[in-house]
């Protein structure tokens, strides 16, 4: 027994050297194990940033999310894992407050790190911590912007030795989308200045074809299209371009359909966009930068370019791009009103607001400009870069826009031109 005992006591040493030594050594070189797994996000600020842009081992992909605070993005490494490093690649919108935290079963959290006076870039921070997920929780954005990250890495011991499932077709942002180039200008708007050709400042359409100030929703439907998919029938215009006093118009234009921005209870819930809505979005009497972040301009590829409310710089190469997001709670009613406006509203607090209780997709339009630098050479139909607004005459068929809210939208998949994953 005795000899026994001195045996077991001997190995006990001798396995605690070497897991002392082992796991010291281990520190420096453990490997990145969060590259290619599961991520998801609290939210996203649109189809061309999901979650799984931080785990891709891509530094030129990121996520971002919705300009609000807080946030929150996590890691699932497929099994438990001991947690030595995170390594933050930060879009330059950043947080300055946030912490990292693990957890066992994707409920209950553990906090491993924590600071208030992050200033982005990279941030390499040695941690110590175990678990399955790995979160970061933002609380303080650094911009007016959401947060964003090129790269969320976790090092560690652990973790699934699978390899990462095959990226899936589905991507899991809520969104279907028409692609209509430009295909008119006129003076002319069949909302805010029906029957009156002329009235109105030079405007710029997409989408339906010959649309003008007697355009309505009959006409509409007996029209034709430019979109892909054609049969979206509905027409979207926005002021003029011009540069140097010249008419630009967008190389593309590319209305997509959202369920984010609200919570996902309410995206399960949304209703299509009824029949012959017209919606306005933005101000075109805008006389300086409103707070919010309804409409903004941007540089193609040049993210480091910042966005702004009004034309900003892009660089030789770029091109100037347009962002403008509609409201998406509709008062159920009325498909116009007499400010044009009034009939819908934006969210608060991520839920419908109890006078415009009916969510439907949130439509935002992204136009792309090919003009850059100087922005004083720049200029709106209705002014400078905050007065920039569009106008959408809703004339999907009834059918088609339902069966994209109920395979796309509604489940939170990623859907093309033709409704379809
Ligand atoms: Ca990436």
């Amino acid at each position: 027994m005795r000899r026994t005992g001195s045996f077991a006591a001997v190995l006990v040493l001798l396995l605690g050297g070497y897991l002392v030594a082992a796991a010291g050594d281990a520190v420096a070189a453990d490997p990145l194990i969060s590259q290619g797994r599961t991520a998801t996000a609290s939210s996203t600020e649109n189809g061309g940033s999901p979650a799984s842009n931080a785990v891709d081992g891509n530094n030129g992909t990121r996520w971002s999310s919705a300009f609000s605070d807080p946030q929150w993005l996590q890691v699932d490494l497929g099994a438990s894992a001991t947690i030595s490093r995170v390594v933050l690649r930060w879009e330059g919108a950043y947080a300055s407050a946030y912490t990292i935290a693990t957890s066992t079963n994707g409920t209950s959290w553990t906090t491993i790190y924590s600071t208030t006076t992050a200033t982005g870039g990279n941030q390499d921070l040695t941690v110590s911590g175990s678990g399955r997920y790995v979160r970061i929780n933002t609380t303080r954005r650094a911009t007016q912007w959401g947060v964003s990250l090129w790269e969320f890495q976790v090092y560690g011991v652990g973790g699934s030795t699978q390899p990462p499932p095959p990226t899936g077709p589905i991507v899991r942002v809520s969104e279907f989308l028409a692609d209509c180039p430009f295909s008119h200008r006129l003076p002319d708007d069949p909302i805010i200045y029906p029957g009156l050709p002329g009235a109105s400042h030079m405007h710029s359409f997409f989408g339906a074809r010959n649309v003008n100030a007697y355009t309505n929703l009959g006409s509409l439907q007996s029209g034709t299209s430019n979109c892909n998919p054609s049969i979206d029938l509905s027409s979207y215009w926005v002021p003029t371009l011009y540069y140097d006093n010249q008419p630009v118009e967008p190389v593309t234009g590319i209305f997509y359909y959202l369920g984010e921005g609200v919570r996902p209870d309410v995206t399960a819930r949304i209703q299509s966009l009824p029949l012959g809505l017209r919606i306005v979005a933005g101000n075109a009497q805008a006389t300086a930068p409103d707070a919010t972040t309804i409409s903004r301009w941007s540089c193609l590829h040049h993210n480091e370019a910042g966005a702004g409310k009004d034309f900003i710089n892009c660089p030789a190469g770029s091109m100037l791009e347009s962002y403008l997001d509609f409201p998406q709670c509709w008062n159920g009613v009325d498909l116009d009103s007499p400010n044009h406006k009034s009939h819908m509203a934006y969210p608060v607090n991520n839920d419908c607001p109890s006078t415009h209780p009916v969510p439907v997709p949130k439509l935002r339009q992204v136009l792309r400009y090919p003009v850059n630098g100087d922005p004083a050479r720049i200029r709106l139909a209705s002014g400078r870069g905050f007065t920039m607004h569009g106008d959408f005459f809703n004339a999907w068929p009834v059918a088609e826009m339902d069966r994209r809210v109920r395979d796309c939208i509604r489940p939170v998949i990623k859907c093309g031109v033709n409704g379809t994953p």
